[in-house]
């Protein structure tokens, strides 16, 4: 049985991610935060099932503790580590820069240190991000193209990714920068902007939301389904050699198209529902993101499996249930109705 460690598996990937490794018999081991409401609601089914045979194994730590790093990776011995673990919303970047820097530099670095202190045969994983290009031109970046970071979150990702080729190279350590463009799906945070859509159309729908807020619509994303994006990860450290891979769909849509889209889904116009407003804006924006994922299609096998319209429908779907469930408690004067969700 293989031991795979994954950092922010209370996450979107990393719900997807430990899904796909217990399916494949790995015994999977994954750091939370402590919080003081509980944080664990996407794997919730996963420790159901798979905690008690001791397959699933959760630790309190943080990425800034290394010392509890150092021990766990000391105490495990895993085959796999996996960090997911960011703060990874770009516009709350700009509001707390220093944490999502110490986050998304610190950490990977420390964790890359406990590797090489212990075992210099565990592979590592890095969530690089195309965030890191900061989509300057209206061009398909691939493995070579130049980072320009926008953001803190992007800077700190440079760096880590910078740091992972370093140790690579330096200590002949299997590390491996995966560069995923934006993805997305049921489990995506309410706050980032296709679930914040998707969410809002499903209430607009039943009449438990009145209208949405947003800020840029001009923005262009490269954006794939997480499901499909966690199995390149896996396929990256099953790979012979480390190296940097761009994972992508080639499709680029902005956020006006992904407001249609979902919209025109449930016979709605966004027009009449749809506000923009200076406090989604960013301080610098990423204005074109176009992944070109083919080294990663040639050399892994790996390709996107769902489209951009069964990614919408897949997130609409899930979010028609969630406000349907609304509905009932709303009836049963359980709740409180709320006119429009997230105003964060
Ligand atoms: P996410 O849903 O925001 O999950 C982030 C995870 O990191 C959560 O488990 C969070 O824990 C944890 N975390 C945050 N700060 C931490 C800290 N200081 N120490 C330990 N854990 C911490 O992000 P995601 O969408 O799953 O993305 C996974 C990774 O891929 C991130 O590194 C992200 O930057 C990167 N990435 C994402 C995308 C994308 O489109 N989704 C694209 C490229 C790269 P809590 O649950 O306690 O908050
Ligand atoms: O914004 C615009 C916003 O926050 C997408 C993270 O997973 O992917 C993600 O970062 C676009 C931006 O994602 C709202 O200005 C308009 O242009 O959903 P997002 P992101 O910033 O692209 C990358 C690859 C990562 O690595 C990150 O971790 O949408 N936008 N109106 C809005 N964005 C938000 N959040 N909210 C709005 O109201």
């Amino acid at each position: 049985m293989k031991q795979a460690f994954i950092t922010g598996i209370t996450g979107q990937d990393g719900h997807y991610l430990s899904q796909l490794l217990l399916d494949k018999d790995y015994t999977v081991h994954g750091t939370i935060r402590r919080s003081s409401s509980i944080n664990t609601e996407r794997i919730d089914p996963l420790i159901s099932k798979y905690q008690d045979s001791g397959q699933l194994n959760l630790y309190y730590s943080d990425l800034l503790d290394s010392s509890s790093l150092n021990l766990l990776i000391k105490k495990i011995q895993p085959d796999e580590v996996y960090n997911l673990a960011a703060q990874s919303h770009v516009a709350v970047s700009f509001k707390n820069p220093v944490f999502t820097t110490q986050t998304g530099t610190l950490g990977p670095l420390s964790l890359l240190e406990a590797i090489r202190s212990a075992d210099n045969k565990i592979k590592y994983y890095q969530a690089s991000s195309s965030e890191m290009y900061g989509g300057g031109k209206p061009s398909k970046l691939n493995e070579n193209s130049l980072l320009d970071p926008k953001s803190p979150y992007a800077a700190a990702k440079v760096f880590a990714h910078h740091m992972t080729n370093i140790y690579r190279d330096s200590y002949s350590l299997f590390c491996s920068n995966g560069i995923l463009f934006n993805h997305e799906s049921p489990h995506r945070g309410e706050t980032f902007v296709t679930r914040k859509i998707t969410r809002a159309a499903g209430r607009i729908k039943l009449g438990l939301q009145k209208k949405l807020t947003l800020g840029n619509l001009e923005a262009s994303r490269d954006w794939g389904f997480a499901g499909d994006y966690v199995e390149a990860m896996w396929m990256m450290l099953q790979h012979d050699t480390p190296d940097d891979w761009v994972i992508a769909t080639g499709e680029t849509y902005t956020v006006k198209e992904f407001l249609e889209k979902t919209f025109k889904k449930l016979d709605l116009s966004w027009e009449d529902y749809v506000e923009t407003s200076h406090k989604y804006m960013r301080p610098n924006e990423v204005d074109y993101l176009l992944g070109d994922p083919t080294k990663a299609k040639k050399i892994l096998g790996w390709e996107p499996k769902t489209s951009f319209s069964s990614l919408v429908d897949m997130m609409l779907e899930s979010d028609l249930n969630l406000a349907k469930r609304e509905q009932v408690l709303l009836s049963e004067g359980l709740i409180e109705p709320t006119w429009e969700h997230p105003k964060i």
